[in-house]
């Protein structure tokens, strides 16, 4: 069976004043979501603040998306110009939950961008066409309502060895479970943007899942044709050590066999077991699509 292509484009394709011409009244919001990112999260809010709010006028709020940082990412945020606010602050009444996916679904209780872009915030060698890039084909092509990062990620300035959870987990489990996400060549990417009414009706995985739950979610509700992919050139960011990846790749599995429709327990909690170390909790809790909430507090009201 033939792979099926996915619309790919180049940042490159999309100059910023093109970009500002389309947007017309719509309003764009630029999340990132963060924990513990007092060395990256100042550099990235300030440079999408001083090239796409001042120097041109095409995003309209930058908002990060904090979980109790201890090392300062909340002042430094703030300083450069972001709009922060604490997770456990939004929609307390959903419930306890925690992960990059819950900070994510929260920012769209919090932003009011008609576009949604999300980047992550441990970048170390940002550029403002991370945003123009993501936001091109939902501007500029027919049809896109989501669009999704990938780059080139060096491991130790060696090129094409970064990713390893991208390329002995996401790879793998798509290869047997989603053959229709093949082309895309970052499936892990924190990097993608959409529209608003899209991402209200999809569901978040809490944890690091989110990302593929939902490129999953998103493929099996628009098709390949309402999605693009674009190139964002380089991306450096903290590479952890491999005993740190584990977790994460245990969301990611979790994620994708329970939309592959295999894990028979989609709303427990799975556990790492590693020898000699602590079991790991790891959140692959789901919270339902904004939309849902929202129908149900204009009940109450
Ligand atoms: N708000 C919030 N952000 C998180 C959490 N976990 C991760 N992030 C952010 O999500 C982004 C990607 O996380 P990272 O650990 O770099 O994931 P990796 O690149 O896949 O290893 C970064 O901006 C993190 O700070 C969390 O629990 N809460
Ligand atoms: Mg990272």
């Amino acid at each position: 069976m033939p792979t099926p292509a996915v619309r790919t484009f180049s940042h490159r394709d999309f100059p910023v004043d093109r970009l500002v011409e389309a947007k017309g009244d719509s309003r764009i919001s630029v999340v990132l979501p963060a924990r513990n990112e007092a060395p990256t999260i100042g550099p990235i809010v300030a440079a999408v603040r001083r090239h796409l709010v001042r120097k041109q006028r095409l995003v309209d709020e930058v908002v990060v998306v904090d979980d109790g940082s201890t090392d300062g990412t909340a002042a430094r945020a703030a300083a450069a110009g972001a709009c922060v606010v604490s997770a456990a602050e939004v929609a307390p009444e959903a419930g306890p939950g925690s992960g990059k996916g819950n900070a994510m679904w929260k920012s769209l209780l919090v932003t009011e961008g008609d576009i949604v872009v999300w980047c992550d915030a441990d970048v170390r060698n940002f550029r403002p066409c991370f945003v123009t890039g993501l936001l091109g084909p939902l501007l500029l092509e027919d049809g896109v309502s989501f669009s999704k990062g990938f780059y080139e990620r060096p491991l130790d300035g060696v090129r094409g060895q970064g990713g390893r959870v991208t390329e002995l987990v996401a790879r793998p489990l798509i290869s047997l479970f989603f053959p229709q996400l093949a082309m895309f060549a970052q499936p892990l990417a924190g990097e993608y943007a959409g529209r608003r009414e899209l991402l209200e009706q999809l569901p978040f995985v809490q944890g690091y899942g989110v990302d593929l739950g939902l490129l999953i979610d998103v493929v099996d509700r628009v098709g390949l044709n309402g999605i693009a992919q674009v190139d964002l050139g380089v991306r450096v960011h903290r590479n952890r050590a491999l005993d740190e990846l584990g977790p994460q790749a245990t969301a990611v599995v979790h994620t994708a066999l329970a939309r592959a429709g295999v894990s028979a327990h989609r709303d427990s909690l799975p556990v790492l077991a590693r020898p000699w170390r602590e079991p790991e909790i790891v959140e692959v809790r789901e919270r339902p699509p904004v939309a849902q909430l929202r129908a149900a507090r204009a009940q109450l009201a």
